[in-house]
């Protein structure tokens, strides 16, 4: 392998970074917040902390760093008997279903977590049990009795998420007991305006109950200390300000435990039927999965959260600053643990003019994204870097910013297609026309200041991005990578070597002075610069690097973020890989289908719609979706069901929700009208067999006459699927 021989890899006998420079800094550990496992998670999520960290781990890997990625699922809280109450099932079946989806999402996505772990782990239980024990044996916990919210009619405490009420700080008449949802504000049940208990509907009372608090405002001293001073430069504005807004108003004991039964039990006697406080367990996960972690590599977990030369940042969206910048620490310092050298959490992505919202269905799952563009083609990869690209370039580091379709399609078509694509693609065409498909040789006589910028701009790339990944600016890091490949067009450009060497009945022929020498140094610091790409992008977009590789014929070891700023990385002779397209057009149609699609499924927010949930307690029996009542064999012989074959398949205009399809029974071709246009695309289902109740009386629908109707199967996430044979057979063949 070429990279093996370049010199300066075999040079290579620095110590580890980690030992060196980075202020002492031996190892990190990067988590990035542990998503509920209640629903699928949207791409503002992705963009709000687990790309960033994803970014920030991929740089320090890079940098051959000791660091360790954890994350995994949240499965406590009310979010998931509530989830459980509304598809039916049991708060263990709403965990076991969405926990593999999400965590197969991110795969698909790159996100190359070390561990994704689960809460309902025993080790975490365990975990969170002894830690709660250590506080408590300590005295560092308070017990007081006070007065819950108790909903009469449903005989339990009213967990927060089971209260909903007005907003304080924006009027807002759906807030949750511990959030508004609308604004973001981290409410408590008794700041809300006129509650109600969302089992029974009816005001809650209030009633005694005793609990375990952590008392925040004895730790107020050192945390103002500690964010408001040490880290007043080094953490974002953004989250100092809602830090600084925290402790001046006075923190309050916050109770860590609940009246609930979903949750791990309070390791007590005197705690029959409590759990930990979500926000208790959730972030101990994190010590969880580091200790799941150390166990499956055989590693050392302690030293990761006890030893002051580690590294921890916890990377969140800004609904979770509070929690990871004043509960947690509170806890970690109280148990002896190091605390967060930074949190770097992100403000919110909006989408098309809205702020994304899973129950008013305004937003994009992971899970969508990866059907829409990952599954259908080969190479989905590149599309899993263009969207990557794309919420890096919009990263709401700052302040709240905008997904749009068609920012997304510029942004790929315009930035990443035309300046880094383009850029590569020419680079490796040139080579193979007018340099043998060889790395030519770089003759330094003749180099001039054209060359010595594109060398000098290389080095500075290098420094830079590094300080700004350094300071979690992703947004501005990748901006720099791409203007490197921009410069590299320029300099392209200026060159024309197109116009000192041609190529003649298979020979290259000169058209200037001198033009051999020209054009090889041309392209050897074209390919040098894309060699560089290479290793700038790896953190951005992991696919697109592995693929520059691949084009190279080099090693994964030449993108050690040593190599960056060399110019020497591509041996002089060595013969490179034909270019393959590293991304692809967005065409307007894939646009306004996602545009269209995210409109026909919003669902109007509405205030008073009664939100079905059910106590816990009474989740583990769920109701199963009731029976129809009985019928005869008779009843069920009258109908007729035939396969048929899709053979045409059109949105019927003006309403979303039909499909008008030509249906072959075999002994004739007829016309259904089918309500499945919310989920599939008319192109998509050509050639389909189906099942058709085929002595169905025609209806008019839309105007249009439908003969029959089409079996289907809705899944517990409202997803359709067909019920059709298990491969093809003839049409109209019958069904019973
Ligand atoms: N599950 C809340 C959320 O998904 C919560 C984060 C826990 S991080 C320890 O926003
Ligand atoms: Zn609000």
């Amino acid at each position: 392998m070429e990279i093996k021989e370049a010199k300066t890899i075999e040079q290579d006998t620095n110590p580890p970074l980690g030992e060196r420079g980075s202020g002492g800094i031996k190892r990190y550990l990067i988590t990035a917040a542990l998503p509920y496992a209640n629903g699928l998670k949207h791409i503002g999520h992705l963009a709000g902390a687990y790309l960033p960290a994803d970014i920030y781990v991929r740089y320090l890997r890079a940098q051959k760093r000791d660091v360790v990625f954890v994350c995994g699922s949240d499965e406590h809280g009310t979010a998931i008997p509530i989830q459980a109450a509304k598809e039916g099932t049991t708060a263990r079946a709403i965990i076991d279903k969405y926990h593999p989806i999400i965590k197969q999402n991110f795969d698909d996505l790159g996100i190359s977590f070390d561990i994704y772990h689960r809460t309902s782990e025993p080790i975490h239980h365990e975990t969170s049990q002894e830690f709660f024990t250590y506080l408590n044996d300590r005295g560092e916990l308070e017990v007081m009795e006070s007065d819950q919210y108790y909903d009469e009619e449903a005989k339990t405490f009213l967990a927060d998420r089971y209260i909903k009420g007005t907003c304080p700080n924006c009027g807002y008449e759906n807030a949750f007991g511990d959030q508004c949802e609308r604004c973001g504000t981290t409410l408590s049940p008794d700041m809300l305006i006129n509650p109600v208990s969302m089992l029974s509907g009816n005001i809650p009372v209030k009633k005694a109950t005793k609990h375990w608090y952590l008392p925040l405002n004895k730790h107020e001293d050192w945390l103002r200390e500690w964010i408001l001073e040490e880290h007043k430069n080094d953490w974002r504005p953004t989250v100092i300000g809602q830090c600084k807004s925290w402790i001046d108003g006075g923190l309050q004991p916050r109770a860590v435990t609940r009246d609930l039964d979903w949750g791990i039990k309070v390791p007590l006697p005197d705690a029959e039927g409590k759990v930990l406080y979500v926000w208790f367990d959730a972030p101990i996960g994190y010590i969880s999965a580091t200790k799941q972690w150390a166990l499956d590599n055989n590693k050392d977990w302690k030293p990761y959260w006890y030893d002051k030369d580690t590294k921890l940042v916890h990377f969140v969206g800004k609904d979770n600053i509070v929690f990871h910048c004043i509960i947690f620490p509170v806890m970690l310092k109280l148990h002896g643990n190091i605390v967060p050298a930074n949190v770097p959490a992100n403000e919110f992505m909006n989408l098309e003019g809205d702020k994304m919202s899973t129950s008013r269905n305004w937003k994009l799952e992971m899970q969508d994204y990866i059907d829409d563009f990952i599954k259908k083609e080969n190479g989905g990869t590149i599309m899993a870097d263009m969207l990557r690209y794309y919420l890096t370039a919009i990263s709401p580091e700052t302040k709240d910013s905008e997904f749009t379709w068609k920012g997304f399609q510029d942004a790929g078509n315009n930035e990443l297609s035309s300046i880094f694509g383009n850029f590569v693609n020419r680079a490796f065409v040139m080579m193979h026309k007018l340099c043998n498909g060889k790395v030519p040789p770089f003759h330094k006589e003749i180099q001039d200041e054209l060359d010595r910028n594109l060398i000098t701009d290389i080095k500075n790339a290098k420094e830079k991005i590094e300080s700004l990944i350094e300071q979690y600016k992703f947004r501005e890091a990748q901006f720099e990578v791409m203007d490197l490949a921009r410069k590299g067009n320029q300099y392209l450009q200026k060159r024309e070597p197109w116009k000192k060497l041609k190529v003649e009945n298979n020979v290259i022929v000169p058209m200037v002075d001198d033009a051999k020498r020209i054009v090889d140094n041309t392209l050897h610091l074209c390919l040098q610069l894309t060699a560089n790409l290479a290793i700038l992008i790896n953190p951005f977009l992991p696919f697109t690097a592995k693929k520059m590789l691949h084009m190279m014929k080099v090693v994964d070891r030449m993108l050690d973020w040593e190599n960056a700023g060399k110019i020497d990385l591509l041996k002089v002779g060595y013969t490179l890989r034909p270019p393959e397209l590293l991304f692809r057009k967005i065409e307007d149609t894939e646009i306004a289908y996602q545009v269209e699609k995210l409109k026909s499924g919003l669902v109007k927010d509405d205030a008073n719609a009664p939100i079905p949930v059910a106590p816990s307690h009474l989740l583990e029996k769920a109701a199963e979706t009731p029976l129809k009542p009985e019928i005869q064999y008779d009843d069920f012989a009258k109908l007729d069901l035939r396969v048929g074959k899709i053979v045409s398949a059109e949105k019927v205009e003006k309403a979303d929700k039909l499909l008008k399809l030509q249906i072959d029974l075999g002994f004739e071709t007829r016309t259904v009208v089918s309500g499945i246009a919310m989920h599939f695309k008319p192109e998509g289902i050509v050639g389909k067999q189906v099942v058709v109740v085929a002595n169905l009386a025609p209806r008019k629908m839309r105007g249009i006459e439908s003969n029959g109707m089409i079996l289907m199967a809705e899944d517990a996430n409202g997803k359709l699927h067909f019920i059709n044979p298990e491969s093809d057979i003839n049409a109209g063949a019958g069904v019973s």
